[in-house]
């Protein structure tokens, strides 16, 4: 799959002006955006519209007797209501979760969780339904609540499934990786062990565009439309047509401009398929649109794993073996967005970057009175949760052995000769240098200035403290293969579809879909790359399944390793026809025919100057077409992945933290990352301010909570909170470029790198900053009084 000069290679050819690969191309998309011109799904309004609410469970476990819904249907403008019995009249009362449990889309009998879906209210306007809403009256029997895992598990915990046959706890499977024995060995005969618990605490996504749709039925054509907020509209329509029995080539899903997904878009939602209901029913279309507290306290969370972290090592910090065990709280139902076959995600990359012997992981996951969900939340499949308790555990070891964190993972890291890499857990990593990025990093953060700071502010028994925190950590994304890795039985490969016009501009289809990433300009430059066109010449399309190519979507940093690389193989296709029209036109042999990526034209061998553009090609295909070709210039191709792809970085934070308050301010924040070659490094310098200020998020203020009794007492923007520009501090971003050896354009995914990576340095900053004390561990999120807590534990504080 690679390029006869080897593909290109951003340091070298740099865009060629056109901006093609490595050049920092403004985004296309926000002409849009900052004019007030997206097209979000709550700005979609059609003829006859109707409008629905969902009326939600105060209780997080309660048996339903009885629903009246007279006193609603009398409220004026109020259409239907809808409860699970008029549902399952259609066949509809229950959905498929991604995970193939089934979940109610309206509550049959019993409700699982605060805020569930009882009954659905469709009425003119939203304030109509809203009223609507509060008049439908539901006779509750509550129930007693479990809400983590740990209590679901104890023998005499209420059955939250009892509608399952099978089910006769709320345990819901077992799960384990790598080689018990052998590692339980080199436990056994390790100099030094080490082990510490840690929580990866429920988080939400918080999009700030909730999730929503608008259905239109069309009797006329037996067709619906559905405009949904989807990270992957192709699976969505097949699923879509599996559950509401509508043929698929029926269906047409629409992804309209998304404001943002970061993982909360990928499951399928009751309100979805209520709303799809009731404009079949009505034949009327139905806009559903969750309002904030919904949105966080009923759609996909993440995390919610709690971690034990076991390291064995040589007192030289050689690190020999890696043991996890991990209780996980999957909600109500077991509704996780993930590929099917890995039922942790990717959890089993613990290993991180580095060379270990034997590595033991398991995990037993857990039903609860919570809300389903799991995976969602720039996350690469739970490569967060292994990053953060492999970083985590490194820092705890450095502690033990009193070494220099930066130092013990220089031991330890793989070496750049050892890629191709299988690691302990079975996965096999394409390429890396790892020292390279934390030298980089170290001298970016000026490293050991801080550390000697950190020993002054000491001894000078200082008010604030000094922490440096590092994580070195590995990424896995581009999922597939196709053989390994699928969406509810769909195989994860992509697509892209390339039309070149008479005029020598393009329209390029993909079966991903942008949520604010810029695929709109990175894939055009990927096409200006590769056929040597100006980017503005290339228009991108997507989210519409009625006109793009097959796809799975925009998830797990997919769509530069998966439809990046579809893109690349289409457009050499192109570039393949183009050549045989050149030949005819240029009157030689198609062997004879060269293309100069730095001129982006296409000549005879040794004659520079008998040479063609694309754009003359492309006239040539419709107007001049040779009898021997078909006409027409375009190319479709579906890419099924060899490998994933395994970007990484260095982080170092240095933070400050006040004895008194325990507050914590970032002094320095460095992340070096390498993504292999880079399509638009001011689109990457964007996912990564992005995501580490969500990484910040996570380790200093989100936190979904729930109280004894299963009520969300985290699930609006006053108690779950969102860093805003005022916690964020001056981020310093740095690169180094190592291509992925199978990607037709060596680049990797970096879309989750900066969320995945940062945690862990933020805590062992915080860490760092008491370790003298004695602290080995602060759990996230790190807010004031909880540092207040350790510094007091430690004895530090004032
Ligand atoms: N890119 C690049 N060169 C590379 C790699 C990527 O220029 N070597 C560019 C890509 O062309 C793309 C962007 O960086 O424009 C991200 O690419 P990629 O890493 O392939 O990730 P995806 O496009 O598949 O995006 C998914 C990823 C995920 S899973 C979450 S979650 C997340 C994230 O992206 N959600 C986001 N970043 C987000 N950013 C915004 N604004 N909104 C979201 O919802
Ligand atoms: Cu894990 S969140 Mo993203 O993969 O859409």
């Amino acid at each position: 799959q690679h390029d006869e000069d080897g593909g290109p290679d951003p340091e070298k050819h740099c865009g060629h002006g056109r901006g093609g690969m490595g050049e920092g191309v403004k985004r296309k998309e926000d002409k849009r955006f900052i004019t007030g011109r997206g097209n979000y799904v709550d700005d979609i309004k059609k003829p006859g519209m109707l409008h629905c609410e969902i009326v939600r469970s105060p209780h997080a476990h309660a048996r339903i007797n009885e629903i009246d819904t007279s006193r609603a249907m009398e409220v004026d403008g109020v259409v239907a209501v809808l409860t699970a019995e008029d549902l399952a009249a259609h066949e509809l009362a229950t959905m498929p979760t991604l995970m193939d449990d089934t979940q109610d889309v309206l509550v049959n009998d019993k409700v699982k969780f605060q805020s569930q879906e009882v009954a659905a209210v469709i009425a003119e306007d939203r304030y109509v339904a809203k009223d609507g809403a509060e008049k439908v009256a539901v006779d509750y029997e509550v129930l007693d609540p479990v809400v983590t895992a740990e209590d679901a598990l104890e023998a005499d915990a209420p059955l939250i499934r009892d509608e399952l046959d099978d089910q006769e706890d709320n345990h819901i499977f077992d799960w384990d990786v790598g080689d018990k024995e052998a590692t339980d060995k080199v436990f056994e005969a390790a100099d030094v062990t080490v082990s510490e618990q840690m929580e990866y605490q429920r988080l939400h996504p918080a999009p700030i565009e909730t999730c929503g749709c608008v259905t239109d039925w069309d009797p006329g054509k037996d067709k619906i439309t559905v405009h949904l907020t989807s990270q992957a509209p192709h699976a969505h329509r097949t699923l879509f047509s599996q559950v509401s029995g509508i043929p698929e080539h029926k269906v047409r899903i629409v992804s309209p401009d998304i404001g943002g997904g970061f993982g909360n878009k990928v499951p399928i939602y009751p309100g979805y398929v209520v709303a799809a209901a009731a404009s079949v029913v009505l034949e009327r279309p139905v806009k559903w649109m969750e309002e904030r507290s919904e949105n966080i306290q009923t759609t996909g969370f993440a995390r919610d794993y709690d971690m034990t972290g076991e390291l064995a090592a040589t007192e030289d910090g050689i690190i020999k073996g890696v043991r996890t065990d991990v209780l996980a709280n999957h909600g109500a139902y077991n509704a996780v967005a993930q590929p099917s076959k890995f039922p942790a995600g990717f959890f089993n990359i613990f290993t991180g970057s580095y060379d270990v012997e034997a590595a033991y992981g398991s995990l037993t996951a857990a039903f609860t009175n919570t809300a389903p969900g799991g995976v969602a939340y720039r996350c690469s499949f739970r490569v967060t949760e292994a990053v953060y308790l492999i970083e985590r555990m490194v820092k705890v070891l450095a502690q033990e052995l009193d070494m220099d964190p930066a130092e013990i993972r220089r031991r330890n890291f793989i070496q750049p000769e050892q890629f191709p890499y299988e690691s302990a857990t079975g996965w096999n990593y394409d390429s890396g240098d790892y020292e390279k990025a934390l030298d980089k990093a170290l001298e970016m953060a000026d490293y050991d200035h801080y550390r000697e700071e950190q020993r002054r502010r000491i001894e000078n028994d200082a008010d604030k403290l000094i922490g440096i925190g590092i994580s070195s950590f590995t990424e896995v994304v581009g999922a597939g293969p196709g053989k390994s890795c699928d969406i509810a039985g769909i195989e994860m490969f992509d697509s892209a579809d390339i039309r070149v016009n008479p005029t020598g501009n393009a329209v390029l289809r993909v079966g991903v879909q942008t949520q604010g990433q810029g695929h709109e300009t990175t894939f055009a430059q990927i096409v200006a790359e590769e056929l040597g066109m100006d980017v503005e010449n290339i228009t991108v399309e997507h989210g519409d399944t009625d006109t793009d190519p097959y796809g799975l979507g925009t998830y797990g940093s997919r769509s530069t390793p998966v439809a990046g690389a579809a893109t690349a193989v289409a457009a050499r296709k192109v570039r393949d026809k183009a050549k045989s029209i050149a030949a005819n036109e240029l009157e030689a042999a198609e062997e004879d025919i060269e293309w100069d990526r730095g001129s982006g034209e296409f000549h005879v061998a040794g004659a520079p100057d008998r040479s063609l553009t694309i754009t003359e090609i492309a006239a040539s295909a419709y107007m001049n077409h040779p009898g021997s070709e078909e006409p027409g210039l375009e190319a479709v191709n579906y890419y099924d992945p060899p490998e994933m792809t395994y970007p990484f970085g260095s982080y170092i934070v240095v933070v400050e933290v006040d004895r008194e308050t325990g507050e914590v301010d970032f002094e320095r924040f460095v992340a070096v990352d390498d993504c292999g070659n880079r399509i638009n490094p001011m689109v990457i310098e964007g996912q990564i301010h992005g995501g580490l200020a969500q990484g910040i998020g996570t380790a200093m203020m989100e936190h979904v909570t729930y109280d004894e009794n299963g009520n969300c007492t985290g699930g609006d923007f006053m108690n779950y909170l969102l860093p805003t520009a005022n916690e964020i501090p001056n981020f310093e971003t740095g690169y180094t470029v190592t291509p992925s050896p199978h990607h037709p354009i060596g680049a990797k995914g970096v879309g989750e790198s900066p969320t995945v990576g940062s945690p862990p340095a933020i805590v062992n900053a915080v860490v760092d900053a008491m370790a003298h004390a004695g602290t080995t561990h602060v759990e996230m999120p790190m807010t004031p009084d909880r540092v207040w807590e350790n510094l007091a534990e430690a004895g530090l504080e004032r």
